[in-house]
């Protein structure tokens, strides 16, 4: 179960932010609000939110899931690999340490995102992307044996982050997506395929039973309450256009 969620309010340069998208430019007051929506929606499912002021230096700054790794324990600040996003990570520490008495960090060489950090019980996946790099999941294993925990990498071709094309939802279900549907190290969860025309909800988020999924995809709705949850459906369409997802806007332990 979570407790806690950190969110930090988008700034006016978001919509600068990096993106593979052909979807154009964020509205930034739309997306304040599908920000607050959001923030809303994490209420209602029973966590306590801290609210991070705007960071308009880093346009990529409310994607704050890939700046910290939180787990229970501890917490493990990363090192993006992306260079605009590497000074995100500036008065992070100051934040975790409200919560955390254990804060690890990843170092160069290693860099690391954690939209490429997917939790599914003590077993943590490792996208190796271009965004997080070999030495850096190495240090991110050594970390998690360290506190009783294993790590595994899989290298992705074609997504952003790991988590963009698959998610735990516990219970032992993940919804996969692209190039993950045939992934190897997946195929003891009970798979539940996300269509290639529905491909960006694979982004969604459990959150204390309840998973948050994107607007516009009903079939992956569909599918996910046959599995038994119950689903809140938020607008994140302007996060979309910088590739950003569900999980990217928060940490949540
Ligand atoms: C980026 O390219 O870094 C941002 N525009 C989007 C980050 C998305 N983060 C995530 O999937 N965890």
């Amino acid at each position: 179960m979570f407790r806690n969620a950190i969110v930090r309010i988008p700034g006016p340069s978001v919509t600068e932010g990096l993106t593979t998208a052909t979807l154009g430019k964020p509205d930034y007051l739309k997306a304040l609000v599908q920000h607050a929506e959001y923030t809303e929606a994490l209420k209602k499912c029973g966590l306590n939110i801290k609210v991070l002021e705007k960071d308009d230096l880093h346009p990529d700054s409310t994607f704050i899931e890939d700046v910290a790794l939180c787990t229970s324990e501890f917490a493990v600040i990363t090192y993006p690999g992306a260079e605009s996003r590497a000074g995100e990570i500036n008065g992070i520490s100051d934040v975790l340490q409200e919560f955390y008495c254990n804060i690890e960090e990843i170092i160069s060489p290693g860099t690391l995102e954690a939209g490429d950090v997917m939790k599914a019980g003590n077993h943590f996946f490792i996208g190796i992307s271009s965004r997080t790099n070999i030495p850096g999941s190495e240090q991110l294993i050594k970390i998690l044996e360290k506190y009783g925990l294993t790590g595994s990498t899989i290298t992705l071709k074609e997504m952003l982050h790991l988590k963009s094309g698959a998610s735990f939802l516990e219970n032992n279900n993940m919804l996969v997506s692209g190039e993950l549907i045939y992934c190897r190290d997946l195929e003891r969860f009970n798979r539940i395929i996300v269509e290639p025309d529905e491909g960006y909800a694979a982004n969604s988020l459990w959150i204390n039973g309840t998973v948050l999924v994107p607007a516009g995809f009903p079939e992956t709705v569909r599918k996910i309450e046959d599995a038994g949850y119950s689903t809140i459906v938020l607008d994140v369409s302007e996060f979309r256009k910088v590739d950003g997802g569900l999980s990217c806007l928060s940490l949540r332990f």
